[in-house]
């Protein structure tokens, strides 16, 4: 019997391989999203630097499509993609650090969340300039392309970026090259304050793949499974050489824009209705058919991640703030030139 992708069923050690990591997942997803809860209380105690962009609704598409990466894979995520962080291994300790500019923060107290990357762990961080980071993205796969490394670089955007002109040139240089990189919609619907019908004139944003020359794919961003299952087919394929990849991942945005906005002009039943496909019980329901007891398993998560989202406060409360003399350390890497490469500075 085949399952969805085509692939055969697994069997014995597989198959509680798989379910294993099917287990995982659903931790993963439960941490991203009480890790976002704590954040949004922790920025109503004023102990958060600059802004905070909640990702409360859209946890199944960071955790689906970083389920598929590789060490030494790029990422650029958008600043709603904290769960990217969680995802690719950063220490949730030092991740709450950064968002309280902490000395042990990924910037050392230097920046908030927002441009706050790790490229040790293959993560570009945002500029603020939206749609920005898919030419960089676009660079990282070239790089991998030229080096014939079996590498893939991800570049996350919302549909509101989709409308920016970085945008376009990305994927259509990445078209062009046959670039290793997979392009991830996140369409939940609303640009800061601007409904999707006043963003584009369109369905899908998947749809404009086509004009790129690669295939675009759409899929519910609420559906962890199908989430999971794009992604390890689509990312496959592109890290073999199959060229770029669109997918789509239609979702909803609970909060505001950021912890500032109140959302007024958005319909409550419009939320309540995206609240009731919430990805978490969703992907429970299916759990419950590959034969977990849920509630078990969801009473074990839920005080293992309060545990890890706990630890990490502390670690990042009890951290000290960057001394003033470090303000200018790290600003810039140091100058390349005949003078460095003999050992002399
Ligand atoms: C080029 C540019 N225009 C406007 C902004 C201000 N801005 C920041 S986030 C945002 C909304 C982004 O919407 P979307 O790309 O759909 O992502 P979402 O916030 O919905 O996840 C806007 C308008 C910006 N940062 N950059």
């Amino acid at each position: 019997m085949d399952d969805v992708n085509g692939a055969p069923t697994p069997a014995g050690p597989e198959l509680n391989a798989r379910l294993e990591f099917e287990l995982n997942l659903y931790y993963q997803m439960k941490l991203i999203r009480a890790f976002e809860d704590r954040v949004s209380r922790l920025h109503r105690q004023n102990k958060i630097l600059g802004g905070v962009y909640s990702g409360a609704g859209q946890e199944a598409i960071v955790t689906g499509i970083c389920s598929a990466l590789r060490p030494g894979d790029f990422v650029a995520p958008l600043h709603r993609d904290l769960g990217v962080f969680l995802m690719m291994g950063v220490d949730p300790g030092r991740l709450m650090a950064q968002l309280m500019g902490k000395e042990n923060g990924l910037s050392r107290g230097k920046d908030s969340f927002l441009h706050g990357g790790d490229l040790e762990h293959g993560i570009f961080g945002s500029t603020s300039m939206l749609g920005s980071s898919l030419p960089i993205a676009v660079g990282a796969a070239l790089k991998f392309q030229i080096k014939r490394e079996k590498q893939v670089a991800v570049a996350f955007f919302g549909e509101g970026a989709a409308s920016r002109g970085d945008v376009h040139e990305a994927m259509n240089f990445a078209g062009v090259r046959r670039l290793p990189v997979i392009f991830v919609c996140e369409n939940n619907r609303f640009a800061y304050s601007t409904p999707l019908e006043k963003q584009m004139a369109i369905e899908d944003v998947a749809a404009r793949a086509e004009a790129y020359g690669f295939k675009g794919h759409v899929v519910s961003g609420n559906d962890l499974l199908a989430v999971v299952q794009i992604a390890e087919r689509v990312i496959g394929r592109t890290r073999d050489g199959g060229g770029p990849a669109l997918i789509e991942c239609k979702t909803y945005r609970y909060r505001g824009h950021s912890e500032h906005d109140p959302a007024l002009y958005r319909d409550k039943e419009e939320l309540l209705e995206w609240q009731s496909r919430d990805p978490i019980p969703r992907y429970e329901f299916y759990l419950e058919k590959r034969g977990h007891d849920v509630r078990h398993v969801r009473e074990q998560i839920d005080e293992r991640t309060r545990q890890v989202v706990q630890a990490a406060v502390d670690f990042a409360e009890n951290d000290a703030f960057p001394e003033p003399q470090e303000a200018l350390e790290d600003l810039y890497a140091p100058p390349a030139g005949p003078a460095n490469l003999n050992g002399r500075s």
